[in-house]
C-alpha cells in the first residue's frame, strides 16, 4: 500500500527553485537555512521523487549576472538536470523583487520601468525555453497599489493587455511555443493587486490579441485568502479550456500569505480538487509553490516536498475510492433523478416550457440528503469505509 504513494515522473510533480530553496525570511526574522544552489536543489528534489523543477529567472541567474556567469550558471544547471533526470516545464518572472518594481513592473506609471519589465521578461522567457519549458507563468506581484491616488485602474489593465499581447508577439516570433498562465492574488505584497481573483484573468484574457495562448495558473492559497472556494475558480478554468497550470499548497482565510504544504489546512477541500484534477484528467504539472516551516533545516524541508506529493497521491486514492463506492454511487444516482410529474421534452424549447404545468410544492419534497453525502465523504477520507 504504502508503495502506491510514491511519485513517479507520470504524476507531473514539479516544485519551484524559489519553494524548497525559501530560507525561511519573513518581515519580522532573518533567514533560517542557509543558501542551497540551484543544482543541489535538483539532487534534493530528485531524491525526494520530483518530476520537474520550475524557476524565475533570479533563482537560477542573480540580476546582475554578466555573460559568462550567465553561461556558466545555465550549464551547471543543464548538467544537474540530465544527472538526475529533471524537467523543466515552466518558467516565470521575478517583477518583484528589485526596488525599480516598488510601484509595479508592467503596469508601472513610468513607462521605461515598463519597457524594462518587458525586456527582463523576454529575457526569462528565452532562459526558460533553452531548457525547453513550454508554459510561461505570470504573476503581478507588485502590479497593484497602496493607495489607488496613484493610477488610474483601467489604464494598468490597459497597460497589462498591451504587454501580453507584445509578450505573444516575441512567443511566436522566437518559435518558442509558450503558453502562458496568468496567476491572480488578492494582495501581498501590494495593499492590493489588479486582477485579484482567477475569474477576473478569466474575463480579460478574451479581450487579448491571442487569447488561445493565454491561460490561468490558479493557486490554492490565493483564492482561500479571500475565503473563495478554490475548486469553482479552477473548474471554471478548466470549463473554458484556461487551466495551463496550477499552484498547489494550503492557506487557512483571512490570514498572511502562509505557503503552507499541500492539503495541511483545509485536507477535505484539496480532497476536492484533487478529485476534480482526476476525474477531468487534467494533464498538466502538479506544482507546489509552497514552502516548509520557518522551523525546518533542509532534513525538514525534504519532509515538506514529500508530504506535498504524498498527500495528492493519497487524495488521488481516496478519490478513486470515492467513485467506487457503492453508496456514494447510489446516493449520487438518487440526486441527479428527476423527481416524477411531468415528463419534459427532449429539447426544451422557450415555446414548449410555456405550455408545461409544475407542481411546485412536488418538487419542493425531494430528498437530498448531502448530510448522508458528506458524512459518507467523510468516512471514506477517514480511512474508515
Ligand atoms: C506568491 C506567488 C508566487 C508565484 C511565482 C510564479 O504568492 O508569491 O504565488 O510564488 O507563483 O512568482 O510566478
Ligand atoms: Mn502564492
Ligand atoms: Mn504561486
Amino acid at each position: 500500500m504504502a508503495d502506491s504513494f510514491k511519485p513517479r515522473p507520470e504524476d507531473k510533480f514539479t516544485f519551484g527553485l524559489w519553494t524548497v530553496g525559501n530560507r525561511g525570511r519573513d518581515p519580522f526574522g532573518e533567514a533560517v537555512r542557509p543558501t542551497i544552489s540551484p543544482v543541489d536543489i535538483v539532487a534534493l528534489l530528485a531524491e525526494c521523487g520530483a518530476w520537474g523543477v520550475n524557476f524565475h529567472d533570479n533563482d537560477l541567474v542573480p540580476i546582475d549576472a554578466t555573460a559568462s556567469e550567465r553561461d556558466k550558471i545555465v550549464k551547471d544547471f543543464r548538467a544537474a538536470l540530465k544527472k538526475h533526470g529533471l524537467v523543466v516545464p515552466m518558467a516565470t518572472v521575478n517583477l518583484f523583487y528589485d526596488p525599480v518594481f516598488r510601484d509595479g513592473a508592467l503596469t508601472s506609471n513610468d513607462c521605461r520601468v515598463r519597457a524594462y519589465a518587458l525586456q527582463k521578461t523576454m529575457r526569462a522567457m528565452d532562459l526558460g525555453a533553452e531548457f525547453g519549458a513550454k508554459i510561461f507563468v505570470m504573476w503581478g506581484g507588485r502590479e497593484g497599489t497602496e493607495s489607488d491616488a496613484c493610477r488610474r485602474p483601467d489604464d494598468a489593465i490597459k497597460r497589462l493587455r498591451e504587454a501580453i499581447n507584445s509578450l505573444c508577439e516575441y512567443s511566436i516570433s522566437q518559435k518558442y511555443g509558450y503558453k502562458f498562465a496568468l496567476e491572480a492574488k488578492p494582495n501581498e505584497p501590494r495593499g492590493a493587486i489588479y486582477f485579484p481573483t482567477t475569474g477576473a484573468y478569466l474575463g480579460f484574457i478574451p479581450t487579448l490579441d491571442h487569447p488561445e495562448m493565454v491561460g490561468v495558473n490558479p493557486e490554492v492559497a490565493h483564492e482561500q485568502m479571500p475565503g473563495l472556494n478554490v475548486l469553482h475558480s479552477v473548474a471554471q478554468a478548466w470549463e473554458a479550456g484556461k487551466l495551463f497550470h496550477i499552484d498547489l499548497n494550503d492557506q487557512e482565510t483571512g490570514k498572511y500569505d502562509q505557503d503552507f504544504r499541500f492539503g495541511s489546512v483545509n485536507p477535505k477541500a484539496a480532497f476536492f480538487l484533487v478529485k476534480f484534477l482526476e476525474d477531468v484528467g487534467y494533464s498538466g504539472p502538479r506544482h507546489f509553490d509552497a514552502h516548509a516551516y520557518r522551523t525546518e533545516d533542509y532534513e525538514g524541508v525534504k519532509d515538506f516536498a514529500r508530504g506535498c506529493m504524498r498527500t495528492y497521491l493519497i487524495l488521488k486514492q481516496k478519490a478513486k475510492e470515492w467513485n467506487a463506492n457503492p453508496e456514494i454511487k447510489a446516493t449520487l444516482k438518487e440526486i441527479a433523478s428527476c423527481n416524477g410529474g411531468p415528463k419534459l421534452p427532449e429539447k426544451l424549447t422557450s415555446a414548449k416550457l410555456a405550455d408545461i404545468e409544475f407542481d411546485r410544492v412536488h418538487l419542493a419534497q425531494k430528498k437530498l440528503p448531502y448530510e448522508r453525502l458528506d458524512q459518507l465523504t467523510m468516512d471514506v477520507l477517514f480511512g474508515v469505509r
